[in-house]
């Protein structure tokens, strides 16, 4: 179950006014770490996406109370280099936090490292340069990593009576969380509890809703005894369910063959309510986007400003979210994985 304060953030998250231009947001309240005036920048993978205008809202609303200059800016696409120029002109700007969720666990190395030299402190938010975690400071993912693949394993698992082909639909073939979360599906599989499940095809519509939706019609056309896929992508997730049910061949669509397709992964509770509502989607999973950019901004604060030194164990205040504390290769959790269906999607607003 969520915690009152998280449940409070989710429905913050309604006055989504975050967009992908540099608008700087300063607000009134007290500094900690950094000061006034800090000037932090969050660079997602890419515009157009609604899961990231969640994660800039939390950014805007501790910008706020830190009374930090906050901006956005992001390349229109997730290709594994697509950030190294928003990340030079941000150097170039002379910002004080990069906050970034990267496309490529390594192709942001040398720029970051450059980042560094000139003092920034570099966070990671959402996706973390996986095995190249020495080019940032600290990094605020999701939820706990090691057990997200397993979890949506065990959903697509329940759906289907643990029996049956399924395919994996993801974001970019670079995407290091989808990367790490696939391995995570890779190594459950293992587990004799799903001995009769099989992963038959996995597939990268790039956080694209164009090529998720071509890529789903392809999983479909080529396996016609599919009985699950997992997106684990918002984008992806939202383009499939509105192709498996205009395709109609969801559990009990006019379509369907056998039992259907069941359809899961990770997306926002507002992209999915139509379909699990009509029936398209049983249920997915997701976190608090806006606790993600939140907690960020608050890290990069107080390491910047010398207030925390970065390392396994310490611990630091997350505004109203309270006290965090850094784990392993500095990561930091945001929340709990939540599990939306019919019975609960309607309590949240993001
Ligand atoms: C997409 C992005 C993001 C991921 C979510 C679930 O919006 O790929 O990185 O965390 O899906």
């Amino acid at each position: 179950m969520l915690k009152r304060t998280q449940l409070l953030l989710i429905g913050m998250v309604l006055a989504v006014v975050g967009c992908q231009k540099e608008e700087p947001v300063t607000g009134k309240t007290a500094p900690s770490g950094g000061g006034a005036g800090l000037k932090i920048v969050y660079i997602p993978k890419n515009t157009g996406n609604p899961y990231f205008k969640d994660v800039i809202k939390g950014f805007e609303d501790a910008s706020k109370e830190l009374k930090a200059e906050f901006t956005t800016t992001a390349p229109a696409t997730g290709d594994a280099t697509s950030q190294i120029s928003f990340i030079k002109d941000q150097i170039q700007r002379g910002v004080d936090v990069i906050a970034i969720s990267p496309n490529s666990p390594d192709a942001l190395n040398p720029v970051l490292d450059q980042a560094k030299a000139k003092g920034i402190t570099v966070i990671t938010v959402d996706a973390d340069l996986s095995g190249n975690e020495s080019h940032r400071d600290a990094a605020v993912l999701s939820t706990d990593f090691s057990k997200l693949g397993e979890s949506q394993v065990e959903l697509m698992g329940s759906l289907i009576g643990y029996e049956g082909n399924f395919a994996i639909l993801s974001a970019t073939t670079d995407a290091p969380n989808q990367n790490v979360w696939i391995a995570g599906m890779k190594e459950a599989l293992k587990n004799p509890k799903y001995a009769k499940m099989k992963l038959i095809d996995t597939v990268y519509g790039d956080d694209d809703a164009q090529k998720s939706t071509t890529e789903c019609e392809a999983l479909l056309s080529k396996h016609p005894d599919l009985r699950g896929i997992i997106s684990p992508t918002s984008v992806g997730l939202a383009a499939s369910a509105q192709t498996i049910q205009l395709a109609g061949v969801f559990p009990g669509g006019p379509k369907a063959i056998g039992k259907g397709v069941q359809l899961t992964g990770l997306s926002t509770p507002n992209q999915l309510k139509k379909f699990v509502k009509d029936g398209a989607v049983t249920s997915f999973q997701l976190w608090s986007p806006h606790d993600m950019g939140y907690i960020a901004a608050f890290l990069g604060d107080q390491i910047h400003g010398g207030k925390l030194k970065a390392a396994e164990g310490v611990d630091f205040t997350a505004g109203t979210l309270g006290k965090r504390t850094l784990g392993k290769l500095n990561v930091v959790n945001a929340g709990p994985l939540v599990t939306f269906d019919k019975s609960n999607i309607d309590k949240y607003d993001f």
